[in-house]
């Protein structure tokens, strides 16, 4: 009898095993995460949705594509802790513009591909559908798990939010694979609040010019420990890490704020902005803090702060357009004076140099109703 069951044991191995190697995969992570788990509140994230291919025994016999998809999908908060969630419109797909798809996932479905929405505005749940087919080639078989779809949420609530597969509302919009259909495996749960460790930046916002400064310009990590075992001053301060690789020049501790206790890890901003370059106009840039603690146990956390583009034409870098970049301009090149800096701004017809032709566009700007300068070679 024992025997018997040894053998049952190992069959349900073996099939179970079998299974695993010819089985899609469909599943769900969300980023950046303040820790395992955890979404910082009032900070952009996504929820990403990795997608493996490696089932070649269905769909196109003849290449082992996948030739058909329907996923419904739905997000929700289960204890109505949090009821309204911010759609980033970093996206290019779905009725708020918040999804984008990746890896060239909208490119296996040439004969048609629909993202709807059904109540996809906000307030929770927030269901949807991708519908995909294409005729001959589709999915490709074996390009190994990718991040394929990613949606741009914001949360202003501590609570929990979750993603999970569901039926449609029509047999059309169904969680519906060729077959056999892979298992969503949900719903995947995020506590949104703060993690033990928080950061601000200062200043915020940043100048995106002040990369090139040849001074001392500094900006300040401000770092709080929040967790039950450690204070500021167990932070071993030759460990931290902004970006994983800007080193700090120097650290301060600050009395309490708002928050807490601070230690404040200041860096040259020479150093921590050229990584975010070249960046035209406003945007929203995530930073990391990373370190450990005189106990040898680590620690991370991360936050996002406004960063103030290069405008192409100030060639100056005083943020306005206006007859003192003409000056610069007819001085750098006729002169010998400064440069642009970077040189992308001073090419205000985008043809990748500078010379007459861009004082010229810049005054046709200025005084002719001429385009705007343009933003680098084009
Ligand atoms: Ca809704
Ligand atoms: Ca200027
Ligand atoms: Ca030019």
């Amino acid at each position: 009898m024992k025997k018997l069951a040894t053998t049952f044991f190992f069959i349900l191995i073996f099939v179970f095993t079998i299974q695993q190697a010819h089985a899609m995969t469909v599943r769900a992570e969300a980023s950046p995460l303040l820790q395992p788990g955890i979404i910082g509140i009032g900070k952009p994230f996504t929820i990403d949705i990795y997608m493996n291919n490696n089932d070649s025994i269905h769909a196109n016999p003849i290449n082992g594509s996948r030739l058909s998809i329907s996923m419904s999908l739905n997000f929700f908060c289960p204890d109505g802790s949090i009821q309204n969630v911010t759609h980033l419109n970093f996206g290019d797909y779905g009725p708020t513009g918040n999804i984008s798809f990746l890896n060239d996932f909208e490119t296996f479905w040439y004969l048609y591909f629909e993202v709807i929405g059904w109540d996809y505005n906000g307030i929770l749940p927030d269901s949807m559908n991708i519908t995909a087919i294409a005729n001959q080639n589709g999915w490709p078989y074996n390009l190994g798990e990718q991040l394929y779809i990613q949606f741009n949420f914001k949360v202003d609530d501590t609570g929990t939010f979750c993603i999970d597969s569901i039926g449609g509302r029509t047999p059309t919009y169904d969680w519906l694979f060729d077959s056999p259909s892979p298992n969503f495996n949900g719903p995947y749960c995020w506590t949104v609040g703060y993690g033990p460790y928080r950061t601000n930046l200062l200043p915020d916002p940043m100048y995106a010019p002040d990369a090139y400064t040849h001074d001392s310009v500094f900006a300040g990590v401000n770092i709080y420990v929040l967790d039950q075992s450690h204070t500021i001053t167990d932070v071993e301060t030759s460990t931290v890490r902004i970006n994983d690789n800007t080193v700090p020049v120097s650290f301060d501790y600050l009395p309490a704020d708002s928050i807490a206790e601070a230690l404040r890890a200041n860096i040259l901003t020479r150093e921590f902005l050229p990584s975010y370059l070249p960046a035209w106009d406003t945007s929203m840039q995530y930073y990391s803090v990373t370190g450990e603690f005189t106990d040898g146990s680590v620690f991370s956390t991360y936050n996002w702060f406004e960063l103030i583009g290069h405008r192409s034409g100030d060639a100056n870098g005083d943020g306005n357009i206006d007859i003192f970049d003409v000056s610069y301009l007819i001085s750098y090149l006729y002169l010998g004076g400064l440069s642009p800096n970077p040189d992308v701004i001073g090419d205000t017809n985008g043809d990748c140099t500078i010379n007459l032709f861009d004082i010229t566009y810049l005054i046709n700007y200025l005084y002719n109703e001429g385009s705007p300068p343009l933003h680098g070679c084009q």
